[in-house]
């Protein structure tokens, strides 16, 4: 299977889920701390520096963000194809001192497109490797399976252990769903989770 990031392009922001544009391709979210690398996930995987706004401070990303994306596939067996896939950049979770009702919520904007998105395929949850899975990130994969939402658990920032160091790091974040490697900054882990995405997204049956 091959892959191809032919477009990549900002859709609508809200951060009122009733102003969101209604689904009409199938959906990625991406979840996880604040401050942790989502929005450079993003990035990353569709090879644009900048169609994401990042930043090192905390709370970059507000509201609920949609991104386009035009991809073309091309089977082991048979002719290539186009497609689209829309990426969700979440706001991080685990940042501001909120109320304790609030913290096991994640607040009324993420729950709530979380369980209300019908477009939604899969919501990768994204860990610092370094962290591993902290009480927040356990709460929201408890979330998930209950509402039957099919995560993706992945341990970004790999690029800041040494190579030595990272295959005992990722055995340590979890055991189910087993977290998938990333780095933004090299790309390591790049095509397993396309293919990853792709498959849980019904573009891909390999
Ligand atoms: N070295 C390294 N730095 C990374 C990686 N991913 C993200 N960063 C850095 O981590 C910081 C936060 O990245 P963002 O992508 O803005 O994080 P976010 O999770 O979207 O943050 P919020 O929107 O504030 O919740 C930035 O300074 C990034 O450059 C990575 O894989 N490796
Ligand atoms: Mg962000």
């Amino acid at each position: 299977m091959d892959y191809l990031v032919r477009d990549a392009r900002f859709l609508a922001s809200a951060t009122d889920l009733d102003r969101l544009p209604p689904p009409v391709v199938a959906e990625i979210a991406f979840a996880g701390r604040s401050n942790v690398g989502k929005s450079s996930l993003i990035n990353s995987l569709v090879e644009r520096k900048k169609l994401v706004r990042t930043s090192s401070t905390p709370g970059a990303t507000r509201g609920v963000n949609l991104f386009r994306v035009d991809l073309r596939i091309t089977p082991e067996e048979g002719d290539a194809r186009d497609a689209e896939l829309d990426f969700v950049d979440l706001p991080g979770y685990g940042f501001a001192k909120r109320s304790k009702k609030e913290r096991r919520s994640w607040g009324p904007l993420i729950e709530g497109f979380l369980s209300t998105r019908a477009g939604l395929r899969a919501v990768v949850v994204i860990v610092d490797v370094r962290r591993g899975l902290e009480e927040d990130d356990a709460e929201l994969l408890e979330y998930l399976e209950s509402i039957g939402r099919p995560a993706i658990l992945v341990a970004t920032k790999t690029d800041k252990l040494p190579k030595s160091k990272r295959k005992l790091a990722l055995d340590q974040v979890a055991q189910r769903p087993r977290a998938m490697g990333y780095s933004a900054e090299t790309g390591d882990g790049r095509d397993r989770l396309w293919r990853r995405l792709l498959r849980q997204a019904h573009l891909l049956s390999e």
